[in-house]
């Protein structure tokens, strides 16, 4: 079987300090933990930065540029950035640090749509207090904007005139579609990278038969011209990128997806839960893929 990419996602922009002391703010958290996940076995690392002074989601190039140097000399990782950064910056913020740093990957997130966590019936008093409100208002409603002119503005700057290629973060079976029509017009070219992602309330549900749907109808959309990766948030991670990888696709892991790496634990940092389904991957007869690997199998600038 094709080897497996496992994509480290090092923090995001949905959890917040208040749930972990683990989840890394500053540059040199952001570091640390991306260089020991790539040293764990970590082919892709997604990114996205944060403000070292309070937590919150950042678009500031500097913060960026306060760790990709870093990262890029101490390990050969594929480096992804976020260009959907979080749903209450603007397109021109969430572009900002992509353009400037010219990755070899950025995702592109395939449609507009809510955005919120299901709310664990045992966080719900977390939820309504802890959570960010101080940070966001409104967290708990927002809307993702990515029309199509929006996608298209990203596949043009980033992809056609700074060589990125994508990870395509589709929540749905309808995200499926929007891809199949930028690849009829000739936007979209190549072997695509598609990440299923299950559990965000406003997206497809963490259920397993929306797995083999997903990938039925991606078969018959884009044949052998795609490769699959599963994210799915909070407890059902593991469950469902496990089920990834018995089906021939790829895995997404880190402290942008869950935060926890059993039921109740803490991951200590986003190494830990690499680690883990390195472990299971193995188990189950799969070599993990390097760096050097990634970038044929997804013919990624270098
Ligand atoms: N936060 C994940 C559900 C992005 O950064 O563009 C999806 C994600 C989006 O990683
Ligand atoms: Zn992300």
């Amino acid at each position: 079987m094709t080897k497996i990419i496992i994509t480290c996602a090092v923090t995001g922009s949905i959890h917040t300090p208040s749930m972990s002391p683990h989840l890394p703010v500053t540059a040199q958290e952001i570091t640390d933990n991306a260089i020991g996940a790539a040293e764990a076995g970590a082919t892709i690392l997604h990114l996205h930065a944060r403000d070292p002074e309070n937590g919150r989601p950042s678009a500031d190039p500097a913060h960026f540029m306060a760790f990709l140097p870093q990262i890029k000399q101490r390990c050969d990782a594929v480096l992804n950035i976020s260009t959907g950064g979080s749903a209450t910056m603007t397109l021109d913020q969430r572009l900002a640090a992509p353009k400037l740093a010219e990755p070899e990957m950025c995702s592109l997130n395939m449609g507009t749509m809510n955005f919120a966590l299901y709310p664990a019936a045992e966080r719900v008093t977390e939820w309504k207090y802890d959570w960010e409100k101080p940070f966001l208002e409104g967290s708990d409603d927002l809307v993702f904007k990515n029309t199509p002119r929006d996608m298209e503005h990203i596949l043009l700057e980033l992809g056609e005139k700074r060589g990125a290629r994508f990870e395509f973060e589709c929540y749905d079976v309808s995200h499926l579609y929007m891809l199949k029509h930028f690849v009829d017009r000739g936007l979209v070219r190549g072997k695509l990278f598609i990440q299923f992602v299950f559990g965000v309330l406003g997206g497809i549900g963490p259920d397993p038969e929306n797995l083999t749907h997903m990938k039925l109808i991606a078969d018959k959309l884009f044949g052998d011209e795609y490769a699959f990766s599963v994210l799915a948030a909070g407890r059902h991670q593991m469950p469902l990128i496990t089920m990834s990888a018995i089906l021939g696709g790829h895995v997404r892991v880190g402290l942008e997806d869950s935060l926890m790496i059993s039921r109740g634990v803490l991951a200590r940092d986003n190494a830990e839960q690499v680690a883990k389904i390195r472990r299971i991957v193995e188990e189950l007869g799969r070599n993990v893929a390097s760096a050097e690997d990634a970038r044929q199998m997804l013919d990624l600038k270098g």
